[in-house]
């Protein structure tokens, strides 16, 4: 699915405005200044060829807040993350369409509107002849982030990215998510949720309904990392595009202090990183976002989680694939 396996396409989106703490604004900065792009470059190879190649969302856009945009559906900042995830879904999807691995450094999880929607419309008319030109998405977080605007309790966006991206959620409300069409939408029956452990009523009642693949923590407990990393792909299937979501929250506060929900026994980083290794490893992975990191919020510095996001995305571009 990639012209070049080894051909990157970074878009970097500092923004915050799908939760209410600052900081997470700074997370692909910390990403960054830890050397995470010359990694990529000497330490395993890709190329990152010309000025295109890695797009800094906050120099391309003037407009990450609207200075008026009062609630929508109980949504907050609806009118803001609406209009940076459209341009951040054309920024990814340019990658994409390119046959570049797309990579985003966010942001908060409300980002991901954007980047599956445009990886998923680019592999669509790259093959539009192909059966499998459907992608699929592995969600690993501590969370769902599946409620509708109607479901949140908390009106925040990074709640919510699944259900516009699969269409449980739509609005028709201009300026409010109505770019969202078909192309960009993904399939239920394609997502694959691993990590669960802080869902709400609502979200279970959406993931039963819907009948969702779900690894919740015991299930990894129960089985290992390595048996549900197999079912989860064999559900996927070999043919099928992976877009990999990755929510720094997944992993235990022991190994990511830093984020905005931290929620205690999660994934420890070995098992965060087989996850994205057994996804590199198939071969099929067209997307990856790493998101959440917010280096403001713990007292200790943001070391340990940087580390921790380092090591994620490099598994997942197949560093320690022999
Ligand atoms: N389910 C809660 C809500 O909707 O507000 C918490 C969501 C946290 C989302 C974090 C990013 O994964
Ligand atoms: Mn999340
Ligand atoms: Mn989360
Ligand atoms: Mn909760």
């Amino acid at each position: 699915f990639l012209s070049n396996p080894k051909e990157l396409g970074i878009t970097l989106v500092g923004f915050s405005g799908g939760q209410a703490k600052p900081g997470t604004d700074a997370g692909p900065t910390v990403l960054t200044d830890a050397g995470l792009l010359t990694q990529l470059s000497d330490d395993l190879g890709y190329t990152l060829r010309g000025d295109d190649t890695v797009r800094d969302f906050n120099n391309l856009s003037s407009e990450r807040f609207k200075s008026n945009d009062p609630p929508v559906r109980g949504m907050k900042n609806p009118r803001s993350v609406s209009a940076v995830t459209e341009q951040i879904s054309e920024l990814v999807y340019t990658q994409a369409r390119e046959g570049r691995l797309a990579l985003t450094l966010g942001g908060d999880h409300s980002i991901a509107i954007g980047t599956v929607s445009g990886v998923a419309r680019a592999i669509r008319e790259r093959y539009p002849d192909r059966e499998h030109n459907k992608i699929a998405v592995i969600w690993v977080d501590a969370h769902a982030d599946i409620n509708t605007p109607e479901t949140s309790d908390s009106g925040n966006i990074h709640g919510m990215p699944v259900s516009f991206l699969t269409g449980l959620a739509t609005s028709n409300e201009p300026g409010i998510f109505d770019w969202l069409r078909d192309e960009h939408r993904i399939s239920i029956h394609k997502l694959v949720y691993i990590g669960l452990r802080d869902v709400d009523m609502g979200e279970k009642r959406i993931l039963r309904e819907n009948g969702i693949k779900a690894f919740s923590m015991h299930d990894i407990d129960r089985h290992g990392i390595g048996k549900v990393m197999d079912s989860a792909l064999e559900y996927i299937g070999s043919e099928t595009p992976i877009h990999l979501s990755f929510d720094v929250d997944a992993l235990d506060p022991m190994w990511a202090p830093s984020t905005g929900t931290p929620v205690r026994g999660g994934l420890t980083l070995r098992e965060g990183d087989f996850i994205c290794e057994a996804v590199a490893e198939t071969g099929q992975c067209v997307g990856v976002d790493l998101v959440e990191v917010n280096p403001q919020l713990v007292e200790g510095g943001v070391g340990d989680t940087v580390r921790a996001g380092v090591s994620l995305v490099r598994c997942a571009l197949g560093d320690t694939l022999l």
